[in-house]
């Protein structure tokens, strides 16, 4: 990877990513292309950036060429919970989207990233020690979209070599940006709410059982399934891979061990339980390890830690340059 375009580099991922791979790879190496929604400045001016909908061929294409780009992480999509509310856009932007970033890279010689979900699983898939290879057959049109854009994938790799590679991201917890319409939301914004009220109201039953990852790991996983030696990769599109798994009790539990007066209450919405009922509960990502190396270094606790620590923080932060401007 030398010349990187990252697609929805405003989202809870790539405003994440983009820092990342500026660092790693050079600030003039890493295209943003922000979707909509104005980044904020620090994401702004870190390098060359463009505002485009990825639904827009020519754009990517154009985007692709005038920069040499080697390697797309596409991350541009609509998350689970708004994707049930708008089932036709969902499909356009996750499905279209992906096809236009795959004929880019196929007419440009680029390597793509996509990132799948434990959505690409449904109902009759096991949901303990969910198999790599195994029933999918979800029941949302995120899952459909994440399915279709797996095998999507393998296709372009089997039938024009384009190297796709992609895993089954569970909910991502962050402190930078938080996730947009996604079920597994409220295990961001349980931390949000800890801090600034001392309460949270969930929309999960308190036993819903989930995957879950910290965004340092979820960057490592994508860095290091990009950078792995194409020859060990039996899977390609897309591998399991999870750091933990929890329910709403157990987390909340855990916050209440550094802020002992914090409390949650239930008021579960209908859509987002049945989502989340429809998803494993813990999956088996042995194959991710085999393969390139796959090793989370968060767990629950020490996730919990961090984040307080550093949403803290970022908390304090803008309080202050909200002080400054008035
Ligand atoms: C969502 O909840 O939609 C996402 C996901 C698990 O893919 N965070």
């Amino acid at each position: 990877m030398q010349r990187i375009l990252i697609t929805g580099a405003n989202g809870q991922i790539g405003s994440e990513l983009l820092p990342e791979l500026r660092r790693r790879y050079g600030e003039e190496q890493v295209v943003a292309a922000f979707h909509k929604r104005l980044p904020d400045r620090e994401l702004l001016d870190s390098g060359p950036h463009y505002f485009v909908d990825v639904r827009d061929a020519d754009k990517v294409r154009q985007i692709v060429r005038e920069f040499r780009i080697d390697s797309i992480f596409h991350l541009a999509a609509l998350l689970s919970a708004v994707a049930e509310k708008h089932p036709q856009l969902a499909w356009d932007v996750n499905i279209n989207g992906l096809l236009n970033v795959l004929e880019t890279a196929r007419s440009q010689c680029c390597a793509v990233f996509f990132p799948s979900s434990i959505g690409a699983f449904g109902p009759q898939t096991p949901a303990v020690d969910t198999p790599q290879d195994t029933i999918q057959r979800p029941t949302t049109i995120y899952g459909v979209s994440k399915v279709s854009g797996e095998l999507l994938c393998d296709y372009y790799q089997h039938r024009y070599g384009v190297d796709t590679r992609g895993v089954r991201f569970p909910g991502l917890i962050s402190y930078r940006t938080p996730p947009g319409g996604g079920t597994t939301d409220y295990a961001v914004e349980i931390f949000h709410a800890a801090l600034t009220e001392g309460r949270y109201q969930c929309f999960l039953r308190p036993d819903t059982r989930l995957d879950m990852m910290y965004m340092p790991d979820a960057l490592q996983a994508m860095l290091c399934l990009m950078e792995a030696d194409a020859s060990r990769l039996r899977h390609r599109n897309a591998s399991n891979i999870t750091a933990m798994s929890f329910t709403p009790e157990k987390i909340a539990a855990e916050i209440q061990k550094h802020l002992p007066d914090f409390s949650i209450t239930y008021k579960v919405d209908p859509l987002r339980q049945a989502i989340a009922d429809s998803w494993p509960q813990h999956m088996d990502d042995s194959c991710a390890r085999q393969e390139w190396g796959w090793r989370p270094d968060f767990d629950l606790p020490k996730m919990v830690q961090d984040m307080l620590e550093k949403l803290a923080q970022r908390l304090q932060q803008e309080q202050h340059d909200g002080l400054d401007k008035d």
